[in-house]
């Protein structure tokens, strides 16, 4: 497709700004009107920008509220005596700061100061947060909310294809794939304008879903696979034995552009299909069938949500899906392959710039002395000087407080309190610091605790750039004046560099001026960003990564010619089923699954404060099959008590027959006595250390209605 040009930023009467929305990976292009002054900012789609074509979310047709909301956070407040957070000057609040982190560095060590970061930050923020953690407060302690989403796809697609671009093709080629295998996403609700491209897909393909529950993205599958929760690995061994015994597989693929085979096919043998059905529930027909169409055709793609990839096995089982489609000699192919599907609206680019434990811009890595040198050059510091590898999400922050030795904590973009597993345990943890600094445009879970609160601009009304599920790096654009007294997260970090005495390494909050900064720390980097440019993406509706120089114009498709290895060539990797950490048993005899609705957006920081979607959606309630209602006495309308080894929520109750007899189900979005996440379980995996969201055993018994319940739900 040509580039087409976009039109000026601002077109005279109304003024209208193409920009993108501030939720979920999608990045629907979007215009933003509204006369600077008046409190009311209204959001079209951008029928021209290429991936939502005109489509957009209920999420993104009422963004603008969150621009003109009332609660919204216009002066820093500090922490008083009486324990109220009282408003105080910009300077008052980074001096407090500022002299906290300095006193608590000295008594206790650089490590004790630590950062949370977003895959909602622009490439920009992510980049300078890595650098400030790095820098100016000397600690190896920052990781991100991405540990929570992307962080078992990427660790498998590393290893299995030396890169981790989450889609490594553009949307478009979804659409052309005869057989589409959507594994554990529930896109119908969590990108909604993508089903435009799946049901172009359907009208030549079939689309094969695996969810334990019959969703609205299950429905309109031609078979649907609805496995015990936590079964993936052995349905995705199972489904590879089965290539291999009907002689499916593509050899001269595998011998021209893979290593590693013959171990997988020796494991996968051992894996019995019948054994696969007991495990997995589903059956060996369903199996077959699913192997067979997916072989039979030319193209066939497989994409993974967070169902498989939230557990404490998710790198194998991405690992396994992988090794299923390099079997099938499908990678690299046209409209085929894996990907998956990132989550937060910068997922990806903020997986790429530094804000993770291990990683350094460009997608480097914090131990490789090469790319320590690299970056070292870029930031004009000395090699030795920079931090190693720091503690992953869920451990930092359970690392957090006295015992813990992790002192002081700055959030950027999540509301970990109501978002990370064993809620409860991490709320504690959050209310043991000497120091909690939440940088936010509202107040949420986590600043409930906070010694200082420090007001940010949002999305419609800064620059920088996003990179979308795609890889393609897009770029929002100021659309609405920022409220006074509110500041940009790169001011922020700038005016805090430069009371710790490192003013000369963050010498601009521009994020034009940050982003040439960070084009020239990815030169050379697996995701080299040196080529792009802002009006660049202007031009291009986008610019796909990797792209090294200014005449280089991105690359949509990766994997055609050759896999990122020094060899070219893809590597199959040997994974064995293995049981979730936490299974059913006498004492808690039920599984317990969580996700998403519509009208919410993860922990509902921003969702619960926009009315149409309260409206819509005012409280979580828990998926129950009927048979199991029945056998608990419970009916639609009353309400669940849910226990599992680490707390108990009483939900409202949904009876449905989509969800499978032994599971229940419960969104995450809501905090407080409503959060999921006092149930959920914080195994880790032991590659990626993502959290086992998606699978934990509990208990349940019907109690009454409490009365905040269901029209519970508000804001913290
Ligand atoms: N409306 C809305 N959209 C969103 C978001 C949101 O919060 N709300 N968040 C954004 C973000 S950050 C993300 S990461 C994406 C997530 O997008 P999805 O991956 O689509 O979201 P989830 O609902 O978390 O999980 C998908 C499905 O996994 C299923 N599942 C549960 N357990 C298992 C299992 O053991 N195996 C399998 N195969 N499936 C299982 C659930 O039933 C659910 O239907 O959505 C993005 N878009
Ligand atoms: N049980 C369970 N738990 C889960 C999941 C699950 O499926 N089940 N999913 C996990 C996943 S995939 C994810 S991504 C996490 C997400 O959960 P969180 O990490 O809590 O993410 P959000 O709810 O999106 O919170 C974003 C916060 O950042 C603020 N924000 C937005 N933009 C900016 C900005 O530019 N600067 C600053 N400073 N702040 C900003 C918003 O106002 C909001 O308060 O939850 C995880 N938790
Ligand atoms: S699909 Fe995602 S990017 Fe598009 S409007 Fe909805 S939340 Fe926003
Ligand atoms: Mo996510």
């Amino acid at each position: 497709m040509l580039p087409q040009p976009l039109p000026t930023l601002r077109a005279p009467d109304p003024i209208a700004t193409r920009t993108h929305c501030p939720y979920c990976a999608f990045q629907c292009g979007m215009l933003v009107t509204g006369t600077d002054g008046e409190p009311r900012t209204e959001v079209k789609a951008d029928p021209e920008f290429p991936v939502n074509r005109g489509q957009m979310c209920i999420k993104g047709f009422t963004a603008g509220d969150l621009i003109d909301h009332p609660a919204r956070l216009t002066a820093p407040k500090l922490r008083a005596r009486d324990g109220r957070m009282v408003p105080v000057s910009w300077d008052a609040a980074l001096d407090f700061v500022a002299e906290r982190l300095l006193r608590l560095r000295a008594v206790h060590g650089p490590a004790a100061l630590a950062a949370f970061g977003s895959g909602a930050l622009t490439n920009e923020k992510a980049y300078l947060l890595g650098k400030f953690v790095r820098v100016a407060l000397g600690s190896p302690n920052i990781d991100y909310n991405g540990r929570y989403c992307m962080a078992s796809a990427a660790a498998g697609q590393n290893k299995a294809f030396g890169v981790d671009r989450g889609l490594p093709f553009p949307i478009e080629d979804i659409a052309r794939t005869k057989v589409l295998l959507l594994w554990g996403g529930n896109c119908a609700l969590t990108m909604p304008p993508l089903m435009q491209w799946i049901s172009e897909q359907q009208s030549g393909g079939k689309l094969i879903v695996v969810d334990p529950r019959r969703t609205e993205t299950a429905r309109l599958a031609d078979l649907h696979l609805q496995l015990t929760p936590g079964s993936d690995l052995a349905l995705a061994c199972g489904l590879l034995h089965l290539a291999i015994d009907e002689r499916l597989c593509d050899l001269d693929y595998i011998a021209s552009r893979t290593q590693g085979f013959d171990e997988v096919r020796r494991a996968v043998m051992q894996v019995h299909p019948a054994h696969v059905e007991r495990l997995t529930g589903v059956s060996i027909d369903d199996q077959l069938r699913t192997v067979r169409l997916l072989a039979a055709e030319e193209s066939g793609m497989l994409l993974s949500g967070r169902g498989p990839e939230q557990q404490s096995k998710g790198v194998d089982t991405v690992l396994a899906f992988t090794n299923l489609m390099l079997a099938l000699g499908k990678v690299g192919k046209p409209a085929s392959g894996y990907g998956c599907l990132t989550g937060q609206g910068n997922g990806q680019g903020g997986r790429e710039h530094g804000q993770k434990a291990d990683q350094l811009p460009g997608y480097r890595m914090i131990e490789n002395p090469e790319d320590r040198e690299a970056l070292a050059r870029v930031w004009g510091i000395d090699r030795a000087t920079l931090p190693g590898k720091g503690k992953s999400a869920y451990e930092l922050l359970d690392a957090l407080g006295p015992e813990g030795g992790i002192r002081a904590l700055l959030v950027f973009g999540s509301n970990v309190a109501v978002a990370s597993p064993n809620a409860r345990n991490i709320e504690r943890k959050l209310a043991s610091l000497d120091l909690l600094v939440v940088c936010d445009a509202f107040e949420n879970e986590t600043s409930a605790t906070a010694h200082a609160i420090l007001p940010v601009l949002q999305w419609a009304e800064e620059a920088g750039t996003m990179t979308n599920l795609e890889g393609r790096v897009i770029l929002r654009q100021p659309a609405r004046a920022a409220p006074a007294g509110a500041r940009s997260d790169l001011e922020i970090l700038c005016a805090l560099a430069e009371r710790l005495g490192h003013g000369e390494r963050f010498p601009s909050s521009t994020p034009e001026v940050v982003f040439d900064e960070l084009r020239r720390a990815t030169a050379g980097g697996r995701a080299d960003y040196s080529g792009i440019t802002y009006d660049k993406i202007r031009r291009a509706q986008g610019i796909f990564w990797p792209c090294p120089s200014e005449d280089h114009p991105g690359t949509p498709r990766l994997f055609e010619e050759r896999f990122q290895f020094p060899d070219g060539r893809a590597r199959f990797h040997v994974v064995r089923h293995r049981p979730a950490a936490e299974l059913p048993d006498a004492a808690y005899p039920l599984y317990f699954t969580t996700g998403r609705y519509k009208e919410h957006y993860n922990s509902g920081a921003q969702t619960r404060r926009v009315s149409a979607l309260v409206d819509a959606q005012p409280a979580p309630r828990v998926q129950v099959h009927p048979r199991l209602a029945s056998d608990l006495g419970v009916a639609s309308g009353g309400a669940l008590l849910v226990e599992s080894r680490r707390g108990s929520v009483t939900f409202g109750v949904e009876v449905s027959a989509d969800v499978r007899t032994d599971t229940l189900f419960a969104p995450f979005h809501w905090g407080g006595k409503l959060s999921a996440n006092i149930l959920t379980n914080p195994a880790l995996d032991p590659q990626s250390r993502m959290p086992e969201f998606k699978v934990c055993a509990v208990r349940a018994r019907a109690v009454a209605l409490p009365p905040s319940l269901p029209g519970d739900g508000g804001t913290a």
